[in-house]
């Protein structure tokens, strides 16, 4: 405390010097701190000048705490700022850029957003669970208007901090009422599901989704650990548009994934970051969710309109819990908000009022599936001439079709760590260690030199 206590006086003092530059160590206040100082066992003398003060601010309090690693994936944006090469290339975080590399800001956003001046509407608090008309919007949506279980409210729907912050209340939900309950995650998985379900003490294992020798889905081996794990688990599954993979079960082995699901008593947890980014419709890419929901089953899904809205800075999202009864909806809804009021009281309007005036307008909704469907476009033409590219340059003849199948904003090259640290230290490029490069990142004009880089990576770096 007494040094906690001197590092306000040290930083009060200059503003207490006189118009002569003679400190003021009369005030009340000060001088009570100051008797404090002489028993501050950090303190070398008794002196009250300035330069010794500072030694005793020197010694924190948070001597015990110690750096962090940058984060695997926001991490990479911060070195990239600081790169001044011309050539570099941010292919990290999953944002999509225009051909000329810029952040893109959706047209039917700012339609959006001029309805919202022109109503003039107020920045008052929103309720716990957010926007009306954002939850409404939001689970049809996901599960289609007029799902038996918008119609029976079943679902119960709070608006959350975006994709992660949406995840996070569920992991709450999880860790209070299904307490050792653990959660299955496919390896590999985005980055930061490990950090939420680890911050909110659910335990968590994972299940085989990658097979490196086909660049494929591993099927029977995410079948059988889904299988092997114990009953109750919730399997936490990416929607559509797996990240890092890319790499998505067909219609037929989803239908495989939830007999297992039901068989052992699971409960299914999706992940739907991308809805839209997969291919190009928003109906199409819910389709995995709407076949458990249509099975009856009770499900969790998280959603976010960080990158199929580019509302990635106004943390847009919503936690949907589909029950079994109307009845079970209100309770879990009420205790989702028990939840959020203490962690953040009640989340921003701006981005739900963008996507209630969207997608609760015929014209707007239409407009933006057409915007949705030109940037996945944009994303298959530049995965396209990578592929392209990859192909006429490589001399050693590799077969780099797996590019082509895999869907989404990403592409997992199969690079190492090292080689992707050669990409980054000796061509500019930036990217994950664990060898996703997000496509919407990426230019037609700069594929042959990405190529170009794949290439030397992979052949010459070991
Ligand atoms: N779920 C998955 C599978 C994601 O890939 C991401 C974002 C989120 C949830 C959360 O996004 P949100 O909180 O903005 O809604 N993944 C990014 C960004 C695009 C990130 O890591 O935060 C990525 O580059 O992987």
């Amino acid at each position: 405390m007494a040094s906690t206590m001197l590092s306000l006086v040290s930083a009060a003092l200059p503003l207490q010097e006189n118009h002569k530059g003679k400190m003021n160590l009369g005030s009340s206040d000060c001088s009570s701190f100051l008797r404090k100082e002489k028993r501050n066992p950090f303190m070398k003398t008794k002196s009250f000048g300035r330069i010794n003060m500072a030694i005793a601010v020197n010694t924190s309090r948070f001597e015990g705490v110690t750096m962090a690693p940058p984060d695997p994936i926001l991490g990479v944006s911060e070195a990239f700022r600081a790169d001044n090469s011309e050539m570099k290339l941010n292919l990290g975080v999953g944002a999509y850029r225009t051909e000329e590399l810029q952040p893109y800001v959706l047209n039917v956003v700012k339609k959006a957003e001029n309805l919202m001046l022109e109503r003039g509407e107020n920045k008052e608090y929103l309720p716990i669970e957010g926007l009306a008309a954002f939850n409404k919007v939001t689970a049809e949506l996901l599960f289609g208007a007029g799902n038996p279980v918008i119609e029976q409210q079943r679902v119960a729907t709070v608006q959350g901090l975006s994709g992660t912050g949406s995840l996070r209340l569920a992991a709450a939900l999880i860790e209070r009422y299904f307490p050792g309950a653990k959660v299955l995650i496919s390896s590999p998985t985005w980055g930061n599901h490990k950090n939420i379900f680890n911050d909110a003490r659910v335990p968590w294992s994972e299940y085989r989704y990658y097979d490196p020798k086909t660049v494929g889905l591993d099927f029977d081996g995410m079948i059988s650990d889904i299988k092997a794990a114990p009953e109750g688990s919730f399997v936490l599954l990416h929607g559509c548009a797996h990240n890092p993979t890319g790499i998505d079960p067909t219609p037929e082995q989803w239908e495989k994934i939830a007999d297992v699901i039901q068989e052992k008593n699971h409960i299914p947890f999706f992940d739907v970051a991308y809805q839209g980014f997969a291919s190009g419709s928003l109906d199409a890419d819910a389709s995995s969710v709407r076949l458990f929901a249509a099975r009856g089953m009770e499900l969790l899904v998280a959603q976010s309109y960080s990158k199929n809205l580019g509302l990635y800075a106004e943390r847009i999202g919503a936690i949907n819990v589909v029950c079994s009864s109307a009845d079970a909806a209100a309770r879990v809804k009420s205790q989702l908000k028990r939840i959020a009021r203490p962690m953040y009281s009640n989340p921003p309007i701006h981005g739900a009022r963008i996507v209630a005036n969207v997608v609760g307008d015929p014209a707007l909704f239409n407009e933006w599936k057409e915007e949705m469907e030109l940037m996945a476009g944009r994303i298959k033409n530049v995965r396209q001439k990578l592929f392209d590219s990859l192909s006429a340059k490589d001399k050693c003849g590799k077969d780099w079709s797996f590019i082509l199948k895999q869907i989404g904003m990403f592409s997992f090259t199969g690079l190492s760590k090292v080689q992707s640290e050669n990409m980054t230290n000796k061509w500019h490029v930036y990217m994950t260690k664990d060898g996703r490069i997000s496509l919407a990142g990426l230019s037609l004009a700069k594929c042959e030199y990405l190529a170009d880089a794949i290439i030397d990576s992979f052949h010459c770096v070991s």
